[in-house]
């Protein structure tokens, strides 16, 4: 095969179209349509005695208002709950609309839709709803004293609770461990409120023709929106379609399904016959969609001599936030993914999830894990500093040693699962990123100091996706797979994949993603999934299609199926380069009737015209074209690995902190796309750099958050991320036929944790929380110095 481009730097396909502002994002279209316009609660908590809509009824442009008692029986309930779990006991979400009670700040109370935006918000101005203001529960410590209750049926406002305990055959478990420990540590670390901040906010329009739905959403999830939708609107699947057009950036926000806007828009589409959009505004995403990280850990550690860990318990007490639409997924990954790439003796985890009157908490990139990884990198440092080691000999004597894969490391995921790593090389690693850092020749000096951290992620999970590829009588080959894209650059990962396996030139090559028309069944991107997922059933289909190729022209050129081979674009016998067919005609003679693009194919295949008057049948077994389709679906999750480290500097006077060298060394198994991943990982990078120095939520004693806008939320620009210089190491994953784990995530995941390890270093002070401001610092400088 001379078309090798899997494992290539190609250039990203969809970039020219993106960055010349030819994408077609959400409110790019629809430029006819009703907007759709929400009043939102101004309080935290209230419980909602009347609506008046009277002065809002003569704004000019206006098309309808919506309460929640205006939406018939299956719209108006409870959005759907979608990952229940036996621990979480008291899960509840939200009404499309506010039904008697509002939760938290931004919460949907009343639909308008009128014939512009401007229109729409005008009457939302003028829609007068009468509150009783309840107290609200702000931040963890109010709500586990349980004295107010975001939920009335719920007590103590404990959502789930859950504790898993792994120890050694035969052994300790983590609490005896640590009291028989020569050594031992206790400390509690504290991981802010952030959330996604897409370029795009959410979005959704819809058209509804008297018979079908077609709905357009700024989704990461179209198949499940399409059943969502489907279902809340009481109409036959066949009936919707869900289209994500090109969407600018999810993060995770976007995967939460139904949103209610995506309910409540097509069904105003349907109600009122006409077509019905909107789309976020900064604030709306603020205060109306999801956070994240908000997390508090207390740790307890007993090690021996040489810092291996015996026994680790950590108690987590996470924020929900109001609803829990996600369940428990995001403490259920910490808990479960906290321990990287380490093996402690025993482990105890036990977490507790409470309710806010705050924006409710989903899964934002890194899911869980940065908080985890914070814990356990933070343990690792503060080992070493107790012990006077070197922090990465400390790493070195726990880790998990490439002999011992697959390495049952002990837990159980949400699914019941047991995590199993399948492969990986973490000393290699560590001695890769020492190597690419310098480490062991970094010169320390106060206000200079070197930072490193470790991690494991399950990506790839399942339970499946699809792929379906067709080589029509052009030669081009059409590709598609369910799961939507979000700049991860799949047109062009799908599109090498495909070239590889049927030997054509990737310009051939398109890839459709995310439509419900073109494939139905699809799970969506989240969780480092879509290259593992998508990439092995677009392998698994082309096979299929490569197969039936050759089988068509091993007739046509009288020689055996297994003497053919494939390249660029062209069937030939193996050491006969001569005997060859164009897989534009093997795409003719696979079809009966014989349809040719051009004449030189249509002579090729003997006969002229747009139809063959003899039309021999299908052969028996066989399908007319050549297409085919096929799924691939996880036995469980395939783990990738990494190791980031970092030097800081920080100014003595301001405080300030400023990373100099950034370097990461990253395992994603096979490489579809080198240059892709270290895209994905840079962004992932300057994501964890927010995380780790600027972002947070702020919310005050009232429930209000008060830094809602890019004023006063702070996120990294250009100036604030340093070049990243990046090494792969590549252990294929033995669990999928192309050998992938994933990589949307990584760069995210250790990066509190590395530059926490880095302050301290150059300050000699303990960081115990992320994110940290020079401010904070500064304080933390006044507090020593008065010690
Ligand atoms: N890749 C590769 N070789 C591998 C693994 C991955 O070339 N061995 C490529 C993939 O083909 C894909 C990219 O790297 O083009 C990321 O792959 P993967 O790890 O499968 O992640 P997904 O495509 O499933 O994307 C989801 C992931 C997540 S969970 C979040 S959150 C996230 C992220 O991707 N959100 C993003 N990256 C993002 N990037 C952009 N621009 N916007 C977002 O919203």
């Amino acid at each position: 095969m001379t078309t090798k481009l899997f494992g290539e730097p190609v250039a990203r396909r969809e970039d020219p179209r993106l960055l010349t502002g030819q994408g077609r994002y959400l409110d790019d279209l629809g430029g006819e349509a009703l907007a759709a316009a929400f009043v939102r609660s101004p309080h935290a908590h209230a419980r909602i005695r009347d609506v008046d809509v009277t002065a809002a009824l003569d704004v000019e442009g206006l098309v309808a208002i919506y309460t929640w008692e205006d939406l018939p029986e299956r719209v108006g309930r409870a959005l759907p709950l979608l990952i229940p779990h036996p621990a979480l006991t008291h899960g509840r979400t939200a009404y499309p609309l506010a039904r008697e009670l509002v939760r938290h700040v931004g919460e949907p109370v009343v639909m308008v839709v009128a014939t512009d935006r401007y229109a729409a918000e005008d009457a939302c101005a003028l829609i007068e709803v009468d509150y009783e203001p309840l107290k609200p529960v702000v931040g963890l410590e109010e709500s586990v004293q349980g004295a107010q209750l975001v939920h009335e049926d719920v007590p103590g406002n404990v959502g789930a609770h859950l504790v898993q305990e792994v120890a050694p055959a035969g052994g300790r478990g983590a609490r005896e461990a640590i009291e028989a420990a020569p050594h031992t540590l206790a400390f509690r670390l504290d991981i802010e409120r952030s959330a996604s901040m897409p370029l795009e906010g959410r979005g959704v329009y819809a058209r509804w023709d008297g018979r079908d739905l077609r709905v357009y959403s700024s989704t990461q999830t179209s198949t499940s929106v399409r059943m969502a939708v489907a279902a809340a609107l009481g109409l036959p699947l066949p009936q919707v379609e869900v289209i994500a057009p090109d969407v600018g950036g999810g993060f995770g926000v976007k995967i939460v399904h139904p949103w209610p806007e995506e309910v409540l828009v097509p069904w105003a589409a349907m109600t009122l016959g006409r077509e019905v959009k909107w789309a976020e505004d900064r604030r709306e995403h603020f205060v109306s969609s999801a956070h994240e990280r908000a997390q508090v850990q207390h740790v307890r550690v007993g090690f021996d001599d040489d810092g291996r860990v015996l026994g680790l318990d950590v108690t987590i007490l996470h924020d929900h936030g109001a609803y829990t639409p996600y369940g428990i997924i995001v403490p259920i990954i910490t808990s479960t993914q906290l321990l990287g790439p380490y093996k402690p003796g025993a482990y105890r985890v036990e977490f507790t999830a409470v309710y806010t009157n705050t924006v409710q908490v989903t899964p934002y990139r890194g899911a869980g894990r940065p908080q985890g990884v914070f814990c356990m990198e933070r343990t690792m440092d503060k080992i070493a500093r107790y012990l006077g080691k070197d922090r990465t000999d400390v790493r070195e004597v726990n880790l998990i040693r490439p002999e011992e894969f697959p390495y049952d490391q002990g837990m159980t995921f949400q699914d019941g699962r047991p995590l199993i790593y399948d492969s990986g090389n973490y000393p290699e690693m560590l001695r890769m990123i020492k190597e690419l850092i310098g480490w062991d020749s970094f010169e320390r000096r106060p206000g200079r100091g070197i930072g490193i951290g470790c991690y494991v992620e399950g990506t790839g999970v399942g339970p499946y996706e699809g792929g379906h590829v067709q080589i029509t009588s052009d030669g081009r080959v059409h590709v598609s797979t369910g799961l939507t894209s979000q700049g991860q650059g799949h047109e062009t990962v799908f599109a090498q994949i495909a070239a590889t396996e049927l030997g054509v030139p990737i310009e051939r090559v398109s890839v459709v993603t995310g439509d419900t028309r073109r494939f139905g069944y699809a799970v969506g991107t989240f969780a480092s999934r879509a290259a593992v997922v998508s990439g092995n059933a677009i392998a698994l289909a082309c096979r299929k299609v490569r197969a039936k190729a050759l089988r068509v022209a091993a007739d046509a050129l009288e020689a055996s199926p297994d003497d053919l081979d494939i390249a660029d674009g062209v069937v030939h016998v193996a050491g006969a380069p001569s005997a060859s067919i164009p897989l534009s005609t093997v795409a003719v003679l696979a079809n009966p009737l014989r349809y040719a693009f051009d004449e030189e194919t249509a002579k090729a295949t003997q006969f002229s015209g747009t139809a063959s008057p003899d039309r021999p049948p299908v052969a028996e077994g066989e399908e007319p074209g050549l297409e085919g389709r096929d799924f691939y679906s996880p036995i469980r999750s395939t783990f990738a690995s990494g190791m980031h480290a970092a030097i800081v500097e920080t100014d003595p006077d301001t405080a300030e902190i400023k990373i100099v060298r950034y370097a990461v060394v990253h395992d994603c198994g096979r490489l579809i796309n080198p240059m892709i991943v270290e895209g994905q990982i840079h962004g992932g990078v300057a994501q964890g750099i927010g995380g780790a120095l600027y972002e947070r939520m702020v919310y005050d004693q009232h429930g209000q958050l008060v830094n809602a806008s890019f004023m006063d939320f702070l996120m990294p620009y250009a100036t604030e991320i340093p070049h990243i210089e990046t090494a792969h190491l590549e252990t294929p994953s033995p669990l999928n036929p192309l050998g992938i784990k994933g990589a949307g995530e990584a760069g995210v995941i250790p990066v509190s944790a590395v530059i926490a390890s880095a302050i301290e270093d150059a300050e000699g002070i303990a960081i115990d929380r992320m994110p940290i401001s020079p401010s904070e610092l500064f304080d933390a400088r006044e507090r020593r110095r008065l010690e």
